[in-house]
């Protein structure tokens, strides 16, 4: 990982525009989270690459300070493993919603993480679509009466934690916004893992969704590690722990191990980024394919 040798100070990954989110979205945490992480890694901003779908939350790639792409509605995933693939020395971050990514988005996200692409994906998962003022979303509770379900939401909610643990991803984490420095140490955990990692963040909308508040995580979410013998090795232990929901929810990490990702088994990647391989292909192996197909 290149990093700086000094302590970057925290101003530099400011973006040029200020939060337009309302006062009292989850959405501020994760941006300050990002940060914290970005500057304890020492991650200088050239390195860093950010990139997000539609929504409230996807909006955050334009309130931070390195490179960034604020694309298409469930395909930030699609991007950012294109981005990776064509430089895979730069640290590629993943910033959007539930809509974003576990609905239009959710089959990218199945694919990059069976692939164990080194991306680290952050989802502001508030169990509603804000941006288009509060219809329901995958994960919105069961019986949650929203503007798209009047009388209740029918629909069992996505599990992206048990989902990412049986899809292959490598480091599965959960945070609450408004915990910033556990937040900041699960997002910084996520980059330096190599591989593909998500962090699902607990981020309220206060505007659409006065069920799931601040404070009704507040009174439930315990954090993993203060659980005893909890050993994050251990994938069967995250599996049944990604179902516990109700009284107490867990944050933290579920799961964490290190296996090849695909850019270590990409025989393109062999010879470093293609985006410093020459273009043009060698002449022997030109002359070697029109060899083949005359
Ligand atoms: C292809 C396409 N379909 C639908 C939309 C409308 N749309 C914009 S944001 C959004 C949902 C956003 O919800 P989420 O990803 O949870 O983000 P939040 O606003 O809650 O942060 C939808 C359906 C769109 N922009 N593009
Ligand atoms: S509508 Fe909800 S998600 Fe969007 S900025 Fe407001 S509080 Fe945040
Ligand atoms: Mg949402």
């Amino acid at each position: 990982m290149a990093t700086a040798t000094v302590e970057l100070p925290l101003e530099i990954y400011k973006g040029p525009v200020d939060p337009d989110w309302c006062p009292g979205c989850g959405d501020f945490g994760v941006l300050r989270a990002l940060e914290l992480a970005a500057q304890k890694l020492r991650l200088p901003t050239k390195d860093l690459f950010v990139v997000s779908g539609i929504g409230c939350s996807s909006n955050l790639p334009g309130f931070f300070h390195g490179y960034g792409v604020h694309s298409l509605h469930g395909r930030a995933v699609a991007l950012a493993s294109g981005a990776k693939l064509a430089n895979h020395s730069l640290h590629v971050v993943i910033t959007g919603g539930d809509g974003d990514g576990y609905g239009i988005g959710l089959n990218h996200f199945i694919h990059a993480m069976r692939r164990n692409l080194d991306l680290t994906y952050i989802v502001m998962n508030n169990q509603i679509y804000g941006l288009t003022t509060g219809q329901a979303s995958p994960t919105t509770e069961k019986g949650h009466k929203t503007k798209s379900t009047p009388r209740g939401n029918v629909e069992m909610p996505v599990n992206p934690i048990a989902l990412a643990l049986v899809s292959g991803a490598t480091y599965v984490a959960r945070g609450l916004a408004g915990e910033n420095k556990h937040l900041a140490d699960l997002i910084a955990g996520g980059i330096r893992h190599h591989g593909f990692a998500l962090i699902d963040v607990f981020s309220p909308c206060v505007t659409y969704n006065k069920i799931n508040t601040h404070q009704w995580f507040r009174q439930r979410c315990y954090k993993l590690e203060t659980e005893p013998g909890y050993n994050p090795a251990d994938l069967e232990v995250a599996l049944r722990k990604s179902f516990e929901w109700g009284v107490r929810i867990p944050i933290g990490v579920f799961y964490r191990s290190e296996q090849l990702t695909y850019e270590d088994t990409e025989p393109a990647l062999k010879n470093g980024p293609l985006v410093r391989q020459p273009l043009a292909m060698a002449r022997e192996l030109f002359e070697e394919l029109m060899e083949e197909f005359y």
